[in-house]
């Protein structure tokens, strides 16, 4: 919600990261910082809700009302915290292995439910608090403590997850490169509905393979290619055929519908801000009466 004076990325510091030196999320929590300041947005306006992991520790170095739930939940938590106040901006931070392992089942109904909450994944390919065992992202071949051979899975993709499960804004940054993160993350926060921006995060203790050095070799920045991310089928072929990993802008939905908050609204149209959000402006008493 804009307010009427500005902060600075000061502002949302909080709590001294005890990320390793170098880890990827530092440059995730400073886009996300510099985001939030850009959008005119005060600490009291955002919940951030984060799982359990390296990544998930975020809410303790981000100044703003957070809720660091249990490993795969923030998700329903943050649906809950969205259909309650919808006036609040609710971002979801959390690992690859918390959202695509674990919390699969609730990412792919978060998805497709549309919710408007921004979901942000530091993906570093492993799980990194406890000691780098292969997460569902991590090459086929990745060798770590439970896959000291290399592991025998194919990655997934959670954006072309989120695409086939009707996703309308998907996005992919690097944690290495700030403008950009800063912007895909911007762009989340402005869309309204459920937004997925997978973050590439290099894990700089347990995974030596994907290093900030082996991403600027193995990515494409689509921004440099005149890519139309208005094409959904498009941006699924790109994501399941392209050799180098695709990152910007991968896919956002022209006229989206609404979201699934603004729905339950008497008057989805006008923003929550004008509404009664009393639990009797929501009927709940008609919807538990169909149960008796
Ligand atoms: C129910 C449950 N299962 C397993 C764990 C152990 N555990 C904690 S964090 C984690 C994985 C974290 O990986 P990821 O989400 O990728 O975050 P990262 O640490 O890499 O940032 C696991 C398996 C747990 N805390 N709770
Ligand atoms: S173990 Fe990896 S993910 Fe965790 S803080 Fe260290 S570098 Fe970051």
């Amino acid at each position: 919600m804009a307010t009427e004076y500005a902060l600075t990325v000061q502002d949302f510091n909080a709590h001294t990261e005890t990320w390793c030196p170098g880890c990827g999320d530092f440059g995730l929590n400073g886009a996300l910082k510099r985001a939030v300041v850009n959008l005119k947005l005060q600490p009291k306006d955002i919940v951030l809700v984060t799982g359990i992991g390296c990544s998930s520790k975020i809410t303790d170095y981000f100044r703003s009302y957070g809720i660091h739930t249990v490993h795969g939940r923030p998700l329903p938590v943050a649906t809950a915290i969205k259909l309650a106040n919808p006036r609040l901006t609710v971002i979801v931070a959390t690992g690859d292995g918390d959202a695509y392992a674990i919390g699969m089942g609730h990412f792919i109904h978060a998805v497709r439910r549309n919710v408007d909450i921004t979901m942000i994944v530091m993906n570093n390919q492993v799980y990194g608090l406890t000691k780098g065992q292969y997460s569902p992202t991590a090459e086929f071949g990745f060798s770590s403590a439970t896959a000291p051979q290399g592991s025998q899975e194919h990655p997934i993709d959670g954006c072309a997850l989120a695409l086939t499960a009707g996703g309308r804004f998907v996005a992919r940054s690097f944690s290495g490169d700030m403008k950009d993160t800063v912007a895909a993350i911007e762009a989340a926060i402005r869309h309204p509905g459920f937004a997925l921006v997978d973050d590439l995060s290099p894990c700089v203790t347990f995974n030596k393979v994907n290093t900030y050095a082996w991403f600027r070799q193995n990515m494409r920045k689509l921004s440099e290619e005149g890519y139309d991310p208005g094409d959904r089928a498009k941006a699924i072929e790109l994501l399941m055929t392209s050799e180098k990993i695709p990152v910007g802008l991968i896919y956002q939905e022209k006229a989206p519908p609404k979201s699934y908050e603004r729905l339950l609204l008497k008057r989805p149209d006008e923003p929550p801000v004008f509404q009664d959000l009393s639990p009797e402006a929501w009927d709940y008493s008609k919807i538990m009466d169909e149960f008796e």
